[in-house]
């Protein structure tokens, strides 16, 4: 039996996928052929994150601490308890806090959101993962725009600032190969060439820089283009460009080369591709480089050079930074009321401390306490509370400190509709199974609690229609409901190029250049030479990795000449020290990394001790709050 579906995996990708239901109850998927972007295939991480299903390591019944350990208990008795804890707070809701991760998206996936917003519980401000590209471009545009991803196959030259499309989005790998073979040119920049060990090789130039100097490479191509001055057809659009100007008139392109450590030559490749003004230049901006204490001003530096190199609003060019997933439906079902205090989320541990009232917690999607920085302090801070719900089908790192563990039903066992945050179209996840044993859809566990409660909760097919009721869903022969229940997906009515007016989302209709200033890379302490980054995973969606792809050591990847240079012998096991820390891992010599860095793969579990936020400290980006995990420092020790 074959289903149409969608993966929920938080991806920027969102495929449409054909389920199989096998005679002996195992699931396998494809991807959708009809469906534009998922052309018919998918990558590794929606395909494990079927083994999951069926895991038999996978949590099926509410489970209640005793003491060190669990015991199975009915959902009744789970739900009384923790609405009993709820009743006990109604005049200090601000003392329930509700954590919601990235482990599921999707419009009903939001209802958790919706209940502890009616309770008044805390929540959590600032963002683990794309918070700093979003407020910077939201800083530069007035809004969250890009062009649309076909567009790249309109562009002569794309130059991708630090995304790795192989791992992340394969998808946008695929369109990179098309537009290639169309005859555009790809150039990538990073600290270490995301193609190492890649069947196919996109990119016809890897500029490698210095880790989260961006900034300075930009500023640099912006200093030599502004010799020649910039025309008035652009700058007449910009509110603020007279300071930005003159501060690109006193820098001095040497100096900005050495500190993002490129050379002249490769200087010159990027700068003939910006100051070309036949050519279109289609801009991709990852997520790794704005993880880092400027990655903010990285962004803005990098928008800017598309501005003011008359590359936005064009056709196959403009920045790509992405949009919000939920920009295709109306939202107005969720609740709006503002909650009583926001905890800043990349410190949440020290909040939680900090704040010492905190008696309730709910975390539904997320394993925060691996995910977050200061991984060992989280542990400590969730201890520290009173009643800790966790909402999840495995025992990882948070689920262990829970006092009640619900499991949920997992992908293909609930309905939902999703967007993704690259292209247009929106998707239906059909529920292909039942759940298994006793795990029960988010959404119902959260009604269930609301009933007891006495709050009114609004029916699941009214959520979704009403999230379909919006002017981007236009010319339907059915109802939105039925139709992208029966089709899989749907395309939303979205400009093709971003800002081609130029008029944008700032009061004044006009761009908003950065403050016209470089912040120089934090200080570096000589005994943490290092820099961190902890990339994400080919083969699994964060955290939800089986626990029997742990039991080796964590490799981590340094160029050759670092790990001389700390005596290391390559393949050997070694640890990364930080001030907060120390994580064992084998030393993996690795010639196209910067020899600055050092590169491990996130998601792995601390129980297995493969958490790189074990060692993260707290550092936070200077836009939009979001952790700036790449600014750790680390040195490396043999054992
Ligand atoms: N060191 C370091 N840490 C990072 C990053 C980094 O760059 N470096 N990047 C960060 C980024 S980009 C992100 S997005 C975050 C992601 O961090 P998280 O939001 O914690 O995401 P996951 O690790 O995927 O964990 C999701 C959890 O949800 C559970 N889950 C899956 N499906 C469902 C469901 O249907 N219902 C419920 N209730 N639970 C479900 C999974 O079992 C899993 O335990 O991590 C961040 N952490
Ligand atoms: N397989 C898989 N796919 C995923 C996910 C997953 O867990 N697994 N997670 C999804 C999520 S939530 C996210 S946020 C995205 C993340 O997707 P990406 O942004 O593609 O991946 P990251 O690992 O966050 O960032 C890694 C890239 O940034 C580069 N980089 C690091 N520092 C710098 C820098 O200073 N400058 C430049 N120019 N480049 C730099 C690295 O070399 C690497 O190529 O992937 C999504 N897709
Ligand atoms: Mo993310």
């Amino acid at each position: 039996m074959k289903h149409i579906s969608a993966c929920t995996l938080d991806c920027p990708d969102c495929c449409s996928t054909i389920v199989s239901v096998h005679d002996d109850g195992s699931l396998s998927i494809k991807g959708n052929p009809e469906h534009p972007i998922t052309q018919g295939f998918t990558c590794k991480k929606a395909k494990h994150a079927l083994t999951r299903i069926a895991d038999p390591k996978r949590i099926t019944t509410p489970l209640m601490r005793k003491g060190d350990n669990f015991t199975p208990v009915s959902w009744e008795k789970a739900l009384d308890a923790i609405a009993n804890k709820i009743s006990s707070l109604q005049n200090t809701p601000e003392r329930m806090l509700h954590i919601r991760g990235y482990g599921f998206r999707g419009v009903i996936a939001d209802t958790s959101r919706y209940l502890f917003g009616k309770l008044g519980a805390s929540a959590t401000r600032g963002a683990l993962c794309d918070n700093a590209i979003i407020e910077a471009s939201i800083l530069d545009f007035g809004e969250l725009d890009q062009n649309d991803p076909a567009e790249l196959l309109n562009a002569d030259y794309i130059v991708n600032w630090g995304r790795d499309v192989f791992r992340s989005s394969v998808h946008t790998a695929k369109l990179f190969n098309e537009a290639r073979a169309a005859g555009c040119k790809i150039i990538s920049i990073s600290p270490a060439s995301p193609e190492e060990g890649q069947r196919i090789h996109l990119s016809d130039k890897h500029i490698q820089l210095r880790p989260g100097t961006d900034r300075f490479l930009a500023a640099a191509v912006l200093a030599r283009l502004s010799e020649t001055g910039f025309s008035d057809a652009i700058t007449r659009h910009i509110s603020n460009s007279t300071p930005f100007l003159s501060y690109l008139n006193t820098l001095k392109c040497n100096e900005l080369l050495k500190l993002c450590g490129v050379s002249l030559k490769e200087f010159e490749l990027l700068f003939s591709v910006y100051s070309d003004e036949s050519q279109a230049v289609s801009t991709i901006i990852g997520w790794g480089l704005q993880r880092y204490v400027f990655g903010g001003e990285n962004v803005r530096f990098i928008n800017a050079l598309s501005m003011l190199s008359g590359n936005v609003g064009k056709k196959g060019a403009g920045s790509y930074a992405g949009f919000s997933t939920g920009r295709n439906f109306n939202s107005t079902w969720r609740s709006r009321e503002t909650p009583p205090r926001k905890l800043l989320l990349p410190k949440l541990a020290d909040e939680i401390l900090k704040a010492g009232d905190i008696e309730f917690l709910w975390c539904d999607g997320t394993n925060a306490i691996n995910q977050t920085p200061n991984a060992v302090k989280m542990a400590e801070a969730f201890t520290s509370i009173d009643m800790v719900v966790v909402v999840d089908a495995f025992m990882n790192d948070t689920a262990k400190r829970a006092d009640i563990i619900l499991p949920c039903a997992l992908i293909y066992e609930k309905e939902d509709i999703l967007g993704s945050y690259f292209h247009n179209y929106i998707q239906h996840s059909a529920k292909v199974v039942e759940p298994t044993g006793e795990a029960k859809a988010d959404y119902d566990i959260i009604r269930e609690l609301a009933e007891r409660l006495n709050i009114p909760f609004p029916d699941r097919n009214a959520i979704l229609q009403q999230a379909l009721n919006t002017p981007a869903i236009t010319n339907l022969t059915e109802k939105p409901l039925e139709m992208i229940r029966k089709k899989g997906f749907l395309p939303t009515d979205r400009k093709q190029i971003a800002f081609s007016d130029f008029i944008f989302g700032h009061p004044d209709g006009k761009y908003q250049l950065p403050e016209p200033y470089l912040h120089p890379e934090p200080q570096r302490d000589a005994s943490f030479p290092l820099t961190l980054l902890s990339l994400i995973n080919k083969d699994y969606e964060h955290s939800q990795i089986p626990e029997e792809q742990q039991q080796e050591q964590l490799k981590a990847y340094l160029h050759p000449t670092t790990l001389e240079q700390n005596g290391i012998e390559p393949e050997s096991s070694a640890l990364l020290v930080s001030p907060i820390g120390k994580l064992p891992i084998q030393a993996c010599a690795d010639s196209t990394v910067h020899p600055e860095a050092v590169i491990i793969r996130r998601g792995g579990w601390m129980m297995y001790n493969r958490s790189p936020n074990a060692i993260i400290e707290e550092h936070i980006t200077d836009v939009g709050d979001n952790a700036a995990y790449y600014s750790q420092r680390v040195r490396i020790e043999s054992v």
